[in-house]
């Protein structure tokens, strides 16, 4: 994978029609190898959505401290939350920034699928993967779009860091017992009927307003309504997933919930959100690093 630059990656630039079809080649190959739900240990740096926007991944390695610089190896852990591709300008060049690395260093570097990764593209706005690779590769956009589904349908769902943190898209899959899914094989994830996935891709934590509603009526989960997917999950329902599972706190991401960082939920779990001013809202964006006693929270204001 000597042929792609990082730094260039990083910094907008397109790689040519025969190194990303090179690159997308091994990166199928190797995220074959890894399993649907991978463990790492130390201070782990989470990114959550990036959505197109390279220049706020590659802050989340600069001013996280993983990198040193971008054409520096990570010193310390970093999981990606999935949703590299779509809404901001630069779909292509975030996912391959987040999957180069995940090749690279598959010892510290975790790229784990969002619901944009699968299994549906979103072919209609000007700012999405298919869009971008029919403007930037007019007569082989299909191949590579084909290329990056083939890697996306190998990316892993979750990532436990310290065999206490659960890093997921949107929340707990459906069973209680992480035991029983963990030697699934992949495939088993991407089919679109199999609420394991789907649950660990779509879900979103309840509101305080909406858990007080699903305290009062004695419910765990609802149907996610607003996303037709996934579960609008309560305390009970996370506590309860977390203790079956001997996991002390779940970090994702899937949801711009605040302005100035990362969200808690009921001190069990946080959502991050790593593109900046998305939908120029003029958020900030942000990581958080769990391990040790307390998370550190890494936050940036929009680039001007
Ligand atoms: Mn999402």
């Amino acid at each position: 994978m000597g042929l792609l630059s990082l730094s260039s990656i990083c910094n907008g630039g397109n790689p040519d029609f025969k190194t990303l079809r090179t690159f997308l080649g091994e990166a199928k190959e190797h995220f074959k190898t890894v399993k649907p739900f991978v463990e790492l240990s130390g201070n782990v740096t989470v990114a959550g959505d990036t959505h197109g926007q390279v220049h706020d991944l590659r802050r989340a390695l600069l001013e996280s401290g993983v990198c040193p610089s971008v054409d520096e190896e990570p010193i310390s852990p970093m999981v990606f939350l999935g949703d590299y591709i779509d809404r901001g300008p630069q779909s292509i060049q975030t996912a391959v920034a987040a999957l180069y690395m995940a090749c690279e260093h598959p010892d510290r570097v975790v790229a784990l699928a969002g619901n944009h990764e699968r299994p549906v593209f979103d072919y209609n706005r000007p700012t999405c993967l298919p869009g971008e690779l029919r403007a930037a590769y007019p007569e082989d956009w299909e191949d590579l779009l084909q290329d990056f589904r083939d890697v996306f349908d190998e990316l892993p769902i979750a990532a436990i860091a310290n065999k206490d943190t659960f890093c997921v898209h949107g929340g707990p899959p459906q069973t209680t017992q992480l035991d029983s899914l963990v030697d699934l094989p992949k495939a088993t994830f991407t089919d679109p009927a199999q609420l394991e996935a789907v649950c660990c891709l779509w879900s979103d934590p309840a509101s305080p307003a909406q858990d007080a509603i699903l305290k009062k009526e004695g419910i765990r989960a609802v149907f996610n309504t607003p996303r037709q997917a996934g579960l609008v999950y309560g305390e009970e329902y996370l506590r309860d997933f977390l203790e079956a599972n001997g996991l002390r706190h779940l970090v994702r991401g899937h949801q711009l919930l605040s302005l100035d960082g990362p969200v808690d939920h009921w001190g069990l779990g946080t959502t991050v959100f790593t593109a900046s001013n998305y939908g120029a809202s003029g958020n900030a964006g942000s990581t958080v690093t769990v391990g040790g006693n307390a998370h550190k929270h890494t936050v940036w204001r929009p680039e001007e």
